[in-house]
């Protein structure tokens, strides 16, 4: 196939998915067959709006494998392996490594004793925000930060109120601005935020022109996305959610 935009890395659930932590969410069962049908369905989603869909190794014994977008950060050209803030995600990191290198990037790494999370890391054009979460340290920013001038891009760290990642409160629509929830960020690193119409619709993943992912417990949203011209393609992740995942956490992207 000839992509047009580039490859999406994904990870198939592991089958301990509902021992995936928790932080905010209280355990609920999970259907671990759902989720296996509804990954399937993400990444038919995103095949259809042009991504290559690559899988990195599978982990069955990494509960919160699925969730790769914390295990490294694609930015300009340039991947920086994460170092997970969760101790329990650090065996994650070495798979997408290898994906990463058989892509011909050029990998670096967050180093101790820096703690990164790739779903703490929103970019916007060239600037990128690092949310400062329970996950990811100054010095973790620091070490990003360093490695990202090489690719022209100005990092701004992001103190966060009580959510996991900066990308659980905040993304970024297809013309660079950002919908989210703003009272879960510090006001004076976003100069405007249009309100997410409903909680789950904070975290939205853009996937070119104007196509955005919005996860099936977002209606309102996706109907708002509509109305400010965009194209929202909803996906159920209702078992990704009880783990507090989300649309951006199920996938790297990397542009051609
Ligand atoms: C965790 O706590 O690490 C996982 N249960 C959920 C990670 C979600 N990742 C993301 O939003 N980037």
């Amino acid at each position: 196939m000839v992509n047009a935009r580039g490859v999406a890395l994904v990870r198939r659930p592991s089958p301990a998915l509902a021992n995936g932590l928790l932080t905010f969410q209280t355990p609920s069962a999970v259907d671990i067959d759902l989720a296996m049908a509804q990954h399937d369905a993400y990444r038919a989603a995103l095949a259809a709006a042009g991504w290559e869909t690559r899988e990195v190794h599978p982990l069955d014994q990494a509960p919160d494998g699925v969730f790769v977008e914390d295990t490294a950060v694609v930015c300009g050209g340039l991947a920086v392996l994460a170092r997970p803030g969760a101790l329990e995600r650090r065996i994650e990191v070495d798979s997408t490594e290898e994906a990463l290198r058989n892509l011909g990037l050029d990998v670096l790494s967050i180093n101790e004793p820096g703690t990164l999370d790739g779903g703490d890391v929103l970019q916007v054009g060239a600037t990128v925000y690092v949310g400062q979460s329970s996950r990811t340290n100054a010095e973790g920013i620091r070490q990003l930060s360093l490695y990202l001038a090489q690719v022209g891009r100005a990092v701004i760290p992001v103190r966060l109120g009580a959510v996991l990642h900066l990308k659980s409160a905040l993304t970024a629509l297809p013309d660079g601005s950002v919908i989210g929830l703003p009272h879960l960020v510090d006001p004076v690193a976003f100069r405007q935020v249009r309100k997410a119409a409903d909680d789950n619709g904070a975290n939205v993943l853009s996937v070119g022109d104007e196509g955005v992912l919005v996860p099936i417990s977002a209606p309102r949203t996706a109907d708002q996305l509509c109305e400010l011209g965009f194209s929202p393609i909803t996906v159920d992740i209702s078992e990704f959610e009880k783990l507090e995942g989300s649309v951006t956490c199920l996938s790297i992207l990397i542009p051609n």
